[in-house]
């Protein structure tokens, strides 16, 4: 009876693997860390690059506005609507929740009628120009995966900088100048992002996209393009995701370009929608921004497929015997050779680089107090919840199985007498790597392997 149901399940396997070659971009997801592979010595840990899945980030951020008073509505003001200087009925109170703009609006649900905005006071002072930083904060390393959205409720500006930083604030660099005159706002050649070539990704821009004058009532976002600049390497629908990881792979320089813990809008000068200012309405120019949209994921250098937000702090589920916020370091006790990331070559499921135990072959103490106390960051052969030692075995520290007198294996899976007495094909024989008692858990990695065939909707 055993020998058709090993041909079958032989059979599956291998129309498994070979359907799975027609899916090369499923497994570049990179959401598996560990899988459980059988082979000769048994049931082992087979370790892959992983990392998490791209998200709204904005949900994790905190926002300041700088000056601290810049926010309309304290006291109350009123607004003249930029295309008619006598149309000026948007009131602005703070005190008043109808009639306040505070900055979480530009991170609040859109698709409501009228949207939610925050907005500034009015440019009251001029000719002092009308600066206003807007800071979002992830304290933590956040990878880019998508275009940076900013969606304006006033005009755009006419001047404004985005920057980045990758040291939780202490040092700015631009990520791209925005305005209606490069040349005059900040002596730079106008460009566009289709100008950028592979060699020159890296170069910060001034462009005039997102700038053209507020009569385009419908032009309203200022963008920075992520994917665009993926593109270079990926191709224009980003098909080919294997060279661009390949490419982040090797090029520090480019996987920190993606890389931030912080970005900041400069706005340096409103819409004015002319040449000159109207000086005497000056309450037709202000900042407004009804949405900002970064989507991204946790920068947990391929040693994670999960990040959770806890006490208000993103955090890597560092797997691969790593800890720390970005699994940047080893785990003590696994110390047994230097850090390194994971990386995402050899294309599909890369390399895990695992951290080692710091004395090879550690030494197991069986203590009854540990006994299935599961440390969720250790490697795991066995556990007591979800993947049992078999037949009758006890799981001794999520480290190997104690079994009973009449089996042996990695899991206590394989019939000890039998092999004694070469009834069952003996340990090296290979035969008993489809044992009945290992049936369910090649079930569990066929099902494990049957999660990678999601088909991929946007960049990982
Ligand atoms: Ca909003």
């Amino acid at each position: 009876m055993r020998f058709p149901l090993v041909l079958m399940l032989q059979a599956l396997w291998a129309s498994v693997c070979q359907t799975m070659q027609h899916y090369p971009a499923a497994w570049g997801h990179y959401d598996v860390c560990k899988s459980q592979v059988y082979t000769d010595d048994g049931l082992t840990w087979d370790y892959m690059a992983c990392q998490p899945e791209a998200m709204d980030m904005t949900k994790y951020l905190k926002v300041s506005v700088d000056p601290p008073n810049i926010t309309c509505g304290d006291p109350p003001e009123t607004y003249c609507a930029l295309e008619n200087p006598y149309m000026c009925n948007n009131e602005c109170d703070a005190q008043n929740e109808d009639l306040a703009h505070p900055p979480e609006l530009m991170f609040d649900f859109e698709g409501r009628n009228p949207t939610t905005f925050w907005q500034s006071s009015s440019w009251k002072k001029y000719p002092k120009p009308l600066l206003v930083n807007i800071t979002l904060s992830w304290n933590k390393t956040v990878e880019l995966t998508d275009d940076i959205v900013v969606t304006f409720e006033s005009g755009r500006p006419e001047q404004m900088v985005l920057e980045k930083s990758l040291d939780y604030g202490k040092t700015w660099q631009p990520y791209q100048f925005y305005a209606t005159d490069c040349l005059d706002a900040f002596t730079m050649e106008p460009k566009t992002v289709q100008d950028l070539t592979q060699h020159t990704l890296l170069d910060i821009i001034c462009t005039e996209e997102y700038s053209r004058g507020y009569v385009w009532k419908y032009d309203k976002t200022v963008r920075f393009e992520i994917k665009d600049r993926f593109a270079l390497f990926a191709g224009p629908r980003l098909h080919n995701m294997a060279s661009l990881y390949g490419q982040l792979d090797t090029t520090k320089n480019l996987r920190d370009f993606f890389t931030i813990t912080d970005l900041r809008v400069r706005l340096l000068r409103p819409a004015t929608g002319a040449t000159m200012v109207d000086e005497n309405n000056l309450s037709r120019y202000f900042y407004a921004i009804s949405d900002i949209k970064v989507q991204g994921r946790c920068k947990c250098n391929l040693h994670a497929n999960s990040c959770v937000f806890d006490k208000e702090k993103l955090n890597c589920e560092c797997e691969h015997n790593t800890t720390g916020p970005d699994c940047g370091r080893c785990k003590r006790n696994y110390q047994g050779r230097a850090w390194s990331a994971g990386s995402y070559l050899p294309i599909p499921k890369g390399t895990a680089n695992t951290c080692i135990p710091s004395n090879v072959g550690p030494v197991i103490r069986p203590n009854v107090s540990s006994l299935g106390v599961a440390n969720r960051n250790q490697a795991r052969v066995c556990d007591n919840e979800l993947l049992r030692c078999q037949n009758g075995g006890v799981c001794l520290n999520n480290l190997r199985c104690q079994c009973t007198s009449a089996f042996t294996g990695l899991l206590c899976e394989k019939p000890r007498c039998e092999s004694e007495l070469g009834g069952c094909g003996g340990p090296d024989s290979g035969q008993t790597a489809l044992s009945p008692a290992s049936l369910p858990t090649l079930l569990l990695v066929l099902l494990l392997g049957s999660t990678l065939f999601r088909e991929v909707s946007y960049w990982p």
